[in-house]
């Protein structure tokens, strides 16, 4: 049996999976985009095939024919989707962030709590990118001893107009918060934010250097670049403490010519985490069928979340925060 799917939002991401979903996931057809900008909708769906285009996402959300929603719409916007979605009872692959604060994440948790089953995944597609799935899976054999430390580095070419330094760790900062939990399995305890001299090609303090510790009492440091200029650049490295463990950025052929070795950089994220979306989305349909939740939970977007907001203390007070740690409730086991 094929899903029916419904895509909130027709922008860069919406565009993005709704090609994927169209041309690259079995299991799922596409059904309908919808987009506060009918015009951008009806684009969408006519380039993917998407039989039914609307200017009001609560139209797609109730059509039957949607059995699953996936939102890629402004980040404000998530929770009273997802929390639309959730009373409709459809399954949800909503984009990162799952809110601006914690106290809008927090909605969607009650949402689902008084549902009483999960339907959210988180987009955090990082989990399924095999740069990172590949240095869990060695951190866990425990030929390298313990995790001790973790460096990030993520670099845009460019930050989308409407971004600031804030922005730059609620909407960027969220896909590193996310990752060094899931691969250190650990939560995130104090955060620091450093500004470095600011890029005269910026608007915004950038870059910022984001140091969290861990309740392992690792270290995870975070280069946040969004003007780079140079292109599209997420690498990391996982110092363990018989071995180093480092992955990225490189996507495509090395060429080497005239005493030069030269491997080319993705524009911005799609190309660079093309396989991470469709795996993610693969995951998705298959968890719908399956009944078995997969990705990151609407619980971890909530994490994210609380973590995001202590950044965005610890940038304002130029001063380290503590993170305070939740209790995760039963349905996210
Ligand atoms: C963007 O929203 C993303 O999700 C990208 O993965 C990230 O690298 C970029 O910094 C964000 O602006």
């Amino acid at each position: 049996m094929s899903i029916g799917v419904g895509i909130i939002g027709a922008g860069i991401m919406g565009a993005d999976h709704a090609r994927i979903i169209a041309g690259q996931v079995a299991g799922a057809h596409l059904v309908a985009i919808a987009d506060a900008d009918a015009s951008r909708a009806r684009a969408v769906a006519a380039e993917t095939g998407a039989g039914r285009a609307t200017g009001d996402p609560y139209e797609l959300i109730a059509d039957p024919a949607v059995g699953a929603v996936l939102i890629a719409s402004p980040d404000a916007t998530h929770p009273d989707y997802a929390i639309a979605c959730i009373k409709a009872g459809k399954p949800v692959l909503c984009e990162k962030p799952l809110a601006p604060t914690a106290a809008q994440g927090m909605r969607v948790i009650e949402a689902e709590l008084s549902a009483g089953r999960r339907l959210v995944q988180l987009g955090f597609m990082r989990r399924f990118d095999p740069g990172y799935t590949d240095i869990k899976g060695l951190l866990e054999t425990g030929r390298y001893g313990a995790a001790l430390a973790f460096h990030c580095i993520h670099r845009n070419a460019t930050a989308a107009p409407h971004f600031d330094a804030a922005a730059a760790i609620v909407s960027s900062c969220s896909h590193e918060i996310d990752i060094a939990r899931f691969v250190l399995s650990a939560e995130l305890t104090r955060v620091q934010v450093f500004r470095a001299r600011k890029s005269s090609l910026a608007t915004f303090d950038d870059p910022l250097l984001v140091v969290f510790e861990t309740d392992k009492g690792q270290i995870v440091d975070v280069e946040l670049f969004l003007n780079a200029q140079y292109g599209y650049d997420v690498r990391g490295e996982l110092v363990c403490e018989t071995g180093c463990l480092a992955f990225g950025p490189a996507i495509n052929t090395a060429v080497r010519h005239s005493g030069v070795t030269a491997t080319s950089l993705a524009a911005d994220w799609r190309p660079r985490f093309a396989t991470a979306y469709r795996l993610q989305n693969q995951a998705w349909i298959g968890s719908i069928a399956s009944g078995r939740p997969a990705g990151a939970s609407a619980w971890d977007g909530y994490i994210v979340t609380t973590v995001s907001d202590a950044g965005v203390r610890a940038l304002d007070l130029r001063s380290p925060v503590t993170i305070a740690q939740e209790k995760r409730p039963a349905l996210y086991g």
